[in-house]
């Protein structure tokens, strides 16, 4: 099996990437031209996001033929020649596995939707509620109704957006449909998959609503997370599919939670590895990423408790977590957790230095190597059904006024996150030679791949040689983790140990300078490896300016 627990994994949304055709649009062979990159960059794995048909509501969340290529990104013979050429360079392509929903432009739904009497008609899943009314509350990711009607009263569930239904997991054939995709890719040298949303391919089968003492649309929550299925589909996908070919498995868990990531993860259990959502929903409200009754801030003590918390939790449980702080579904996280005009270099360092030094395996979500920030784009070059949808929903939900949800969207919106790759100065930063899809961030003569190549003390430098420690230092991978100074409210330090080694991480996460006082007992002779600032000896009081980082290692020596 690919070895995760050893590795860099880079997360590739292939329409921002890189086009190889002029079409303004991301594709695989662009993909393919930049392997040489990403191999001299050091990662080991690239986790593609969706390539397959799509009607691209949510790009590529919404599949309409899992057999097929999206035509906009190539074609089979495109993606056999990257997964081969990637192997070339010892990269592993993981693929994502969408399988909670299929776009309703799918046939099995099409079927389904035309013919009440179709067997497809049980692969989704569709209930009676009235003629006028859906048969419960249930509230979308997206802020509307989770059904949409069918005839009559009878209606459909779509927990995303209304163009993606979710299918029924109940129904045998669908399961063994979804390990059969699994083996296609498989056997195409695909070496394992992310399976999207997949904490939610079980609902509870009353479907209840939720809250029903309360007025209007409720989030689901319980009645449709981490139910009591979810671990025993995935164990009989296991069985049947990537169990089967020793190859590797990592699960979405959507607000998923320590008990149940326990039940999916870990020795015999059908996934290596899971994805938590606490660290990318600091500062959210109730409803999400568009609710912003928290006004989205974030205390360091926060980012602390929750590192603390999943740290500890892989350590009891024997879990393994994909660490990150970027992804195509939330904004960039310079300006979440960081800051990304005065100190961009220094906190975009720091917090590389955090994710590349937790318990479980560092994720790169493209552009993060060199500190792109979010552009916060204007409603008419808004490309997101989430925003559109998310910020009529502010204000039919929340009754905020249009121009403040619209101001809202700009700041939160998944956009910030998929303008075009950076890589050089020249136009549209080298992505196309055609007419971008989304706008290209206006920072990208200053911010690129060429420059921060030729710069020693670049973003990009510093990612580079973060990855070549973690490949070097087994603590780093495999060592222990434990906190030191937990009630420091700016400064996270831990130690990362095993018998050979001692690594000991200090980061300021404040943009002021802070004191850090180190117990007495963990001062041991060491060599600072890696610094955003400048380089320091370890002392049990420690001047740290805004955002410094230090990576000490101490080797053990045995007698
Ligand atoms: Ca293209």
């Amino acid at each position: 099996m690919f070895d995760y627990k050893h590795a860099v994994i880079y997360q590739i949304w292939p329409r921002s990437f890189q086009d190889s055709d002029r079409n303004g649009i991301g594709d695989l062979n662009g993909i393919r031209s930049r392997l040489d990159y990403l191999s001299d960059l050091g990662i080991d794995a690239i986790w593609l996001s969706p390539v397959y048909a799509s009607p691209n509501t949510d790009y590529g969340y919404d599949i309409s033929d899992y057999y097929a290529v999206n035509p906009e990104y190539g074609t089979m013979e495109d993606l056999k020649l990257l997964i081969r050429e990637a192997k070339e360079r010892h990269i592993a392509i993981l693929m994502d596995l969408v399988a909670n929903h299929t776009s309703t432009r799918h046939p099995w739904f099409q079927e389904a939707l035309k013919n009440p009497d179709s067997p497809y008609r049980d692969w989704y899943i569709f209930r009676k509620g009235t003629v006028s009314s859906p048969p419960n509350n249930w509230l979308s990711f997206f802020g509307v109704s989770a059904w949409q009607k069918a005839e009559d009263d009878m209606w459909y569930l779509t927990l995303y957006t209304e163009q993606q239904a979710d299918l029924n997991w109940r129904c045998p054939e669908v399961r063994k449909e979804i390990a059969k995709i699994v083996n296609f890719y498989l056997d195409l040298g695909v070496e394992g998959f992310r399976l999207d949303t997949i904490n939610t391919i079980d609902k509870d089968p009353n479907f209840p609503s939720q809250n029903p003492e309360k007025k209007g649309l409720q989030f689901p929550g319980n009645l449709v997370l981490d139910r009591p299925m979810v671990k025993q589909w995935l164990k009989e996908l296991e069985e049947e599919s990537w169990g089967r070919r020793d190859a590797f498995a990592l699960g979405e868990g959507v607000m998923t939670t320590e008990a149940s990531v326990k039940e999916y993860c870990g020795n015999g259990k059908p996934l290596q590895m899971m994805f938590q959502f606490d660290t990318v929903c600091l500062g959210y409200g109730e409803l999400g990423k568009y609710d912003p009754r928290k006004l989205y801030l974030i205390t360091n003590q926060q980012f602390k408790q929750v590192t603390r918390k999943w740290m500890t939790a892989q350590q009891r449980d024997h879990t393994w977590l994909g660490n990150y702080l970027s992804n195509h579904d939330h904004k960039r996280h310079l300006d979440r957790f960081g800051n990304d005009g005065k100190y961009r270099v220094r906190s975009a360092e720091m917090l590389a230095l955090y994710n590349f030094t937790l318990y479980g395996t560092p994720f790169i979500y493209q552009g993060e190597e060199i500190a792109m920030t979010n552009p916060k784009l204007k409603k008419q070059d808004w490309r997101d059904y989430e925003a559109f949808h998310s910020s009529k929903a502010m204000t039919e939900i929340l009754h905020i006024p249009p121009f403040l949800a619209e101001k809202i969207t700009s700041f939160v919106d998944r956009d910030n996150a998929r303008t075009p790759m950076q890589w050089s100065d020249q136009k549209n930063a080298g992505f196309t030679e055609g007419v971008p899809w989304i706008q290209v961030n206006p920072d990208y003569p200053a911010w690129n791949v060429k420059s921060e190549q030729a710069d020693p003390d670049s973003v990009l430098n510093f990612y580079q040689a973060l990855i070549r420690l973690h490949h070097e230092h087994e603590a780093l991978c495999t060592g222990s983790w434990r906190e030191l100074i937990p009630d420091h409210p700016h400064v996270l330090a831990y130690v990362r140990e095993n018998e050979e080694e001692r690594l000991t991480v200090i980061l300021n996460l404040s943009r002021h300078a802070q004191k850090a006082v180190l117990p007495e007992n963990e001062i041991v002779p060491s060599e600072d490896l890696l610094t955003s600032t400048v380089p320091r000896a370890l002392t049990a009081e420690m001047k740290l300016l805004p955002y410094e980082a230090h990576l000490f290692l101490h080797r053990k020596h045995h007698s």
